[in-house]
């Protein structure tokens, strides 16, 4: 069965001010999709194809790029559509809150620290929240569509949050200013998502 890109739960203009209708288009009709149709032609009639994806992810031969760049993508995309959402934006509430206060010593520093990860990234790539087993949670990021479900990446655990900082991303509305964009991330972050992946990942 092929891979599908997720729906979105929202029109591809609901995310303004902070995520513009341009940039939405472009990202999931052209650059969300080529990774899909890629990693279809990549995987089909192998022993792949009938695999899920975290399955492949986290078995995955570090060597075969054209999996591991398009499968990552595929991937990190569908969980940041369904990580945003016209209503997001606030502060996560319950076992998540407390998570995240025990890890990083409240809201704010958590967001310095996770807004750090996407600016440090040099490059093109990508920042995470990520829980691992037993709820303990934990900020990094990676190059490329790499993702933390992939072996030795550095960066461990089950993605919970994510944030696409490749400049197709955002160049359209900020151009350089990626700090611009990480800041407006926070204002459509879908709380009520990333709390049921916590919950369903740790
Ligand atoms: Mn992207």
């Amino acid at each position: 069965m092929a891979f599908k890109q997720n729906d979105l739960a929202y029109a591809k203009d609901a995310l303004e001010p902070h995520i513009d209708k341009a940039t939405m288009e472009v990202h999931y009709e052209k650059h969300h999709a080529g990774y899909t149709s890629k990693l279809n032609n990549a995987v089909e009639g192998t022993n792949l194809a009938d695999k899920s994806i975290e399955d492949i992810l986290k078995n995955l031969d570090m060597d075969n790029k054209a999996v591991r760049n398009n499968g990552g993508g595929f991937y990190n995309h569908n969980l940041f559509w369904d990580v945003m959402s016209p209503e997001g934006g606030g502060k996560p509430t319950g076992d998540l809150a407390k998570a995240i206060d025990e890890a990083f010593g409240s809201f704010d520093d958590f967001k310095e620290k996770f807004s750090n990860a996407a600016g440090g990234q040099f490059g093109s790539g990508w920042a995470w929240l990520c829980v691992h087993p037993g709820g303990r949670l934990e900020i990094c990021s990676t190059p490329n569509q790499d993702n933390p479900l992939m072996p030795g990446v550095g960066c461990g655990g089950h993605p919970v949050l994510g944030l696409d900082v490749w400049e197709h991303a955002y160049y359209l509305k900020y151009q350089n200013k990626r700090p611009d964009y990480v800041n407006a991330f926070f204002n459509v972050i879908n709380w009520e998502e990333v709390a049921k992946r916590y919950s369903d990942g740790k």
